[in-house]
């Protein structure tokens, strides 16, 4: 079914919502950089972009904040997140449908993203007084030894149009209360949920009082302004979300220099449903990890591997599932499955989808949906059945297509999923304990998040979230991600009145 609509003025609608949200008219009117919505393919913006020297000065200002910054006692850095998040919450609603005018997202997953923004805030706070060191045995008399944590510098932020305000969120947060300044280079795709988050911070600063000025800061532009936060010898961090392509140019570049990265790029997410599986449970993870956000995010679900015992009774229902799901305009319509983001993202989908074709795969959807947007790229999610694991279902491609394929034995069918370039998100439909801890052990999944009996995508905050191999190796997020932010410094201090050498060293002079 898919879902007809009304005419919809996303140029004047994103203006109104800018405008509640604080943003200042001039950033995005009669600049270089045009923007555009998925929704209807229609330009929406016009924005300023900086020059790399401007970028450059902007790093530097950040650099000073930080110095001031990272001597304010961390539980007050939380104070500043506490206001971020009631700023959020306050401002959810706008927030949350400029994400849906400017992504593509769908309400419920635009305001789903602004939810984990609150969530992190929440959790950032409570942070700020749990950035906890060590106390360490030493084999010293007379010595105390310890960990200590402190603030690390400016921290770059390299965000992507899927995800476009909640990754932010989860740097900004931690790298705040941690003591340390931001900058942040959004998606081309998505600089105006940018600018609008950024207002957001701009209130929570102004209400906190005396927060250096600079300490968080965005730059509008393209690839170039991004390599200037990459090359900066300022920021010792850099956390970017993205493609595994521009994490081979991102990580080489940061490593040259010695900086630090987390990267979270890549996924090319499997699940296994094995013959004990619920199977209606399974079909709804299944249909939500692959279809949800038009199986734009990083932990969409993008492989099945299907026991032979039950292909017959889950493949039907799943192909039905897809060809039932209602495809609209996110903004004017209750559809589950919103555009994808231009057309390029078509044309891949298209290359992938023929390319599994040439492979053996059996199609089902895949086709676009004519909405009456010329440059709306609309799709019916597809499902595609294919003999063995092959040509494109190895790759990642930012699309709807589930790549579904039959197994028979247990191990074959993890060595498999393990076979990709990818590792960020899995899981394993069983009510077998054997298999669901199999899959969980050093032996079993290779991804930085293992999940049994739910999908591979919606993780939450409290997580450490993030893959390994291609997908990067970096965590975010939960857990003790923060660690990342800060530097570790071991401290030794000798109360005693002898100088002894440790490893029974003499040195008598
Ligand atoms: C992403 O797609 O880059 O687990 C992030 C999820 C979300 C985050 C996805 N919480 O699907």
């Amino acid at each position: 079914m898919n879902i007809a609509t009304k005419p919809v003025n996303v140029a004047a609608e994103a203006a109104s919502l800018l405008d509640k949200l604080g943003v200042d008219k001039a950033l995005y009117t009669g600049g270089d950089m045009v923007s555009f919505s998925p929704v209807t393919g229609e330009q929406i913006a016009s924005l300023k972009t900086v020059s790399a020297s401007e970028a450059a000065a902007k790093i530097e200002k950040a650099d000073a904040a930080f110095r001031a910054w990272r001597l304010v006692p961390a539980p007050k850095r939380g104070e500043l997140i506490r206001l971020l998040g009631e700023e959020l919450r306050a401002h959810k609603t706008e927030l949350g449908r400029l994400v849906s005018l400017e992504a593509g997202k769908i309400p419920s997953e635009g305001l789903g993203e602004v939810q984990e923004m609150i969530d992190i805030c929440d959790f950032a706070v409570g942070l700020s007084r749990q950035l906890y060191g060590l106390t360490i045995a030493t084999e010293r008399p007379g010595h105390r030894m310890m960990e200590t944590w402190h603030p690390l510098g400016v921290i770059g932020v390299i965000s992507a149009f899927n995800f476009p305000v909640a990754v932010w969120a989860w740097n900004t947060a931690l790298a705040i209360v941690c003591g340390n300044a931001v900058v942040w280079k959004p998606s081309e795709k998505t600089p105006l949920t940018a600018l609008a988050s950024q207002a957001i911070l701009d209130r929570a600063i102004a209400r906190f009082g005396d927060a250096p000025e600079g300490l968080s800061q965005v730059l509008i532009g393209d690839r170039t302004i991004g390599e200037v936060l990459v090359d900066h010898l300022k920021v010792p961090l850099v956390s970017a979300t993205g493609s595994t392509r521009m994490g081979r140019d991102v990580g080489p570049r940061l490593a040259k220099r010695f900086a630090r990265a987390i990267l979270e790029l890549g996924g090319n997410n499997g699940g296994i449903v094995c013959p004990s599986a619920d199977l209606d449970m399974a079909l709804r993870a299944i249909a939500f990890g692959a279809m949800g956000t038009a199986g734009q995010r990083c932990t969409t679900l993008r492989r099945l591997f299907v026991h032979d015992s039950v292909y017959d009774q889950l493949v039907p229902r799943l192909k039905k599932a897809y060809q039932s799901v209602s495809v609209g305009n996110p903004l004017e319509s209750s559809a589950l499955v919103g555009p994808l983001v231009d057309k390029a993202a078509f044309d891949n989908m298209q290359k992938a989808l023929e390319e599994a074709k040439a492979h053996g795969g059996a199609i089902t959807g895949g086709e676009r949906v004519d909405l009456g947007y010329a440059n709306g790229y609309y799709v019916k999610p597809a499902l595609v059945e294919m003999p063995k694991q092959d040509g494109p279902v190895t790759e990642e491609t930012f699309a709807p297509i589930l790549y579904v394929m039959k197994y028979s034995d247990f191990d074959a069918a993890l060595a498999d999923h393990n076979a990709v370039g990818a590792g960020l998100s899995s899981s394993v439909f069983t009510l077998d304990l054997q298999e669901a801890e199999r899959f969980l052990s050093p032996d079993g999944s290779d991804c930085g998040i293992a999940n049994v009996n739910i999908g591979t995508s919606g993780a939450e905050i409290g997580g450490a979230f993030g893959g390994e191999k291609e997908t990067g190796g970096g965590r975010e997020s939960g857990s003790d991600a923060w660690r990342a932010y800060m530097r570790r410094a071991t401290n030794t201090i000798n109360y005693s009145k002898a100088l002894p050498l440790a490893q029974g060293v003499s040195f008598d002079i």
